[in-house]
């Protein structure tokens, strides 16, 4: 046993314990003094890097009602949280507008609590019904099945991409919880934001009279719509009331045909009042008894497209070239992103005059 004798203690040893417990003191003091021992962690950098009245700190008093909507399945959760990380960082961490994710089978917990973990948004999980999901009486399942066998496209031959398409066509925007919405923004599991956000686009739409907003315009693999345009053509020739006078046809018309021009529907930022439009509701209509979302494999891209020509001014459409954003296979970088300094990309490598019909919008 150890007993412990300060009397007979040397006044060498005494100095040595008094220099030991100011130097431990001292460290102590400091230490709560400059890292702080509080969990909260540093803004990050490139938040400083910004004037700091240039990004907005709360939501604008003038939001909207609106959501990032997406169809998704439990197995993009991983995808899914890349999404939402990128949303978070680049704007949503401010604006805080609630996410809304479908599926045609119940969400897992595992995918709720996925999602859920990485946002301080309010978010809801639904689920489709019958008529939104499958097949409608009046197709022909024989024919179908045939298709379903030979297809020889990407996702030609898998029944829930054609039901996916069809549903993000004519169904999305009627589920229950988009009810209250007058905007959605949709987003996709897997896509990269590039750059950060300073404004609200929800309510530069609203205060702009936007009716569709996109970023991205490709080419349609046009084996997989052999009939959409004539179908539309049929369209417009029943309901040519429907048809807006200075329309945006040019866009995606060419000699008579349909030049597979079509914005990229996996982001897109939509006031809601556009599908729930008559003329919109009687297109999908006339689309679906046609057949062709499974005897073709017509996409809601073209399908949305299509529509937004038809039935809206060039002016009621914007590009939103500060956007940048990356979907697997392709990506555009802002051509202003090396001066802004706000985003994460090469506008050489990405560059957004890469896609033909990103040109064919500034000559329309
Ligand atoms: N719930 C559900 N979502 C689906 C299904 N198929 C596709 N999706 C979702 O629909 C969106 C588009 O599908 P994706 O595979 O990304 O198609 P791509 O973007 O055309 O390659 C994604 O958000 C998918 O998670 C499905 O069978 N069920
Ligand atoms: C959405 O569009 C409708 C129809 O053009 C318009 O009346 C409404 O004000 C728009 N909503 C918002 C929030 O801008
Ligand atoms: C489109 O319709 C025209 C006239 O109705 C027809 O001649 C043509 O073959 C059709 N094209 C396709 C791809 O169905
Ligand atoms: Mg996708």
């Amino acid at each position: 046993m150890i007993k412990f004798a300060p009397r007979r203690m040397s006044s060498f040893i005494q100095v040595i314990l008094l220099a030991l417990i100011c130097i431990i003191g001292l460290h102590f003091f400091l230490k709560s003094d400059s890292t702080s021992v509080s969990v909260k962690a540093p803004e990050p950098a490139e938040f400083k890097q910004q004037p700091s009245e240039e990004r907005p700190k709360e939501p604008a008093k003038n939001r909207v009602k609106a959501a990032l909507v997406s169809l998704v399945r439990n197995t993009d959760l991983h995808g899914m949280r890349q999404t939402i990380r990128e949303i978070e960082d680049r704007f949503n961490r401010v604006y805080k507008y609630p996410y809304i994710f479908l599926n045609d089978v119940p969400f897992t917990d595992e995918f709720k609590k996925g999602v859920k973990d990485l946002t301080d948004s309010e978010v809801s999980f639904g689920i489709l019904d019958d008529e939104s999901w499958g097949t409608p009486d009046w197709i022909d399942e024989k024919k179908l099945q045939h298709v379903l066998d030979t297809a020889d496209y990407i996702n030609g031959r898998s029944r829930s991409y054609k039901y996916m398409c069809r549903f993000q066509s004519g169904y999305i925007y009627k589920h229950p919880l988009l009810k209250d919405l007058e905007f959605y923004w949709r987003i996709e599991p897997d896509v990269k934001y590039y750059c950060q956000l300073d404004y609200d686009p929800f309510v530069y739409m609203k205060e702009n009279n936007k009716m569709y907003g996109f970023n991205m315009a490709p080419n349609e693999y046009m084996v997989t719509i052999p009939t959409l345009w004539n179908t539309t053509k049929a369209f417009m020739k029943e309901y040519p009331q429907h048809v807006a006078k200075n329309n945006l046809l040019e866009f995606a018309v060419e000699n008579g045909d349909y030049n597979g021009c079509h914005f990229w529907t996996n982001f897109e930022i939509v006031n809601l009042s556009f599908y729930r439009s008559k003329q919109y509701e009687d297109y999908f209509k006339f689309l679906d008894r046609a057949g062709g979302f499974f005897y073709e494999r017509w996409g809601d891209a073209p399908v949305h497209t299509l529509a937004v020509t038809m039935f809206l001014r060039k002016d009621q459409v914007h590009y939103f070239g500060d956007i940048g954003y990356y979907h697997p296979a392709m990506g555009f970088c802002p051509k202003n992103s090396k001066s802004s300094g706000k985003c994460v990309c090469d506008p050489d490598k990405e560059n957004e005059f890469n896609y033909g019909c990103r040109r064919r919008w500034d000559i329309v």
